[in-house]
């Protein structure tokens, strides 16, 4: 039997590259997103065969729903759930951000995580096998000035893979928290409402995480033995580290 791969947000950077890797280490990969041009041309490069694409929004718990009932039968029994669909949307300090990018954020990496788990995670239980591998970020470990709701939503993520952990006690299920560092996909691009050279500027004189190391990451964590858990993994590039708290003085 093929193992079975359900990625998320696969129409771009950490999501195609982890589509990429699943599949040629021979599974049977699930992508989804909303961009279907993209999904397809991603089925095409990978050669269509053990490739099932559905394209949905992850805020659209009904999308979500059925897209995982109509899973063909080779593509039914997921044995990874990749939730890795999310986004940042502004910079801004809180007192300036837009409330529909605030509404967007929870609505994406908060909620489509959550109906994402909700519809696949009853077959993982009921096999007593699955690994939900969920993309947190360091956003929800460490605070940064305009990281306001995006980090949140990424501490959400953090203590609900937590808390999934123990509800699935006993049950064989394994989830794992991914949480990258400052990594060139193209999440800048879209943080910054589609400006390119704002995007660039984040990582010039940086080498920053690449798409391809963090897919390396969740594989490995994926193809650790059943017995083995990494409940969470935090991934900065070597050029990332903490800075100073922080102290205002008149
Ligand atoms: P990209 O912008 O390159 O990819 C984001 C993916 O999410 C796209 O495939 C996009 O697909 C999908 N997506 C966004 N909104 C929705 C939605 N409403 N419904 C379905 N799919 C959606 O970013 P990354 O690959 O860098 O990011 C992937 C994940 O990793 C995100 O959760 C991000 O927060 C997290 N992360 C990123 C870091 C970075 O520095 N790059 C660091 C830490 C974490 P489409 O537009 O086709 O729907
Ligand atoms: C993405 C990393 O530091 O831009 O989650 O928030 S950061």
């Amino acid at each position: 039997m093929r193992k079975i791969a359900f990625i998320t947000g696969a129409t771009s950077g950490f999501g195609t590259a982890c589509a990429r890797k699943f599949h040629g280490a021979g599974w049977n990969v699930v992508l989804t997103g909303r961009r279907e041009d993209r999904l397809s041309a991603l089925a095409e490069e990978l050669g269509s065969r053990r490739v099932h694409t559905a394209c949905f929004d992850v805020r659209d718990r009904e999308a979500v729903f059925s897209a995982v009932e109509q899973l063909p039968d080779d593509f039914r029994e997921v044995d990874v759930l990749v939730n890795n669909a999310g986004l940042a949307l502004g910079l801004e300090p809180a007192h300036r951000c837009d409330d529909a990018d605030w509404d967007t954020m929870v609505d994406t990496n908060i909620k489509g995580i959550l109906h994402c788990t909700r519809a696949v995670l009853p077959g993982m239980v009921a096999r007593k096998s699955g690994h939900v591998i969920n993309l947190g970020s360091i956003a929800g470990n460490w605070p940064y000035p305009g990281g306001n709701v995006y980090g949140a939503t990424k501490a959400f993520v953090q203590q609900f893979s937590r808390n999934l952990r123990c509800d699935l006690h006993g049950t064989g299920v394994r989830v794992t928290n991914i949480e990258p560092g400052l990594a060139e996909s193209e999440f800048s691009v879209v943080r910054f409402g589609g400006d390119a050279q704002k995007a660039a500027k984040v990582y010039e004189g940086t080498t920053p995480l690449t798409p391809h190391d963090i897919a390396e990451s969740i594989w490995w964590v994926a193809s650790l033995p059943a017995h083995v858990n990494i409940n969470a993994l935090e991934i900065m590039p070597t050029c990332q580290s903490w800075s100073a708290l922080s102290v205002h003085k008149e």
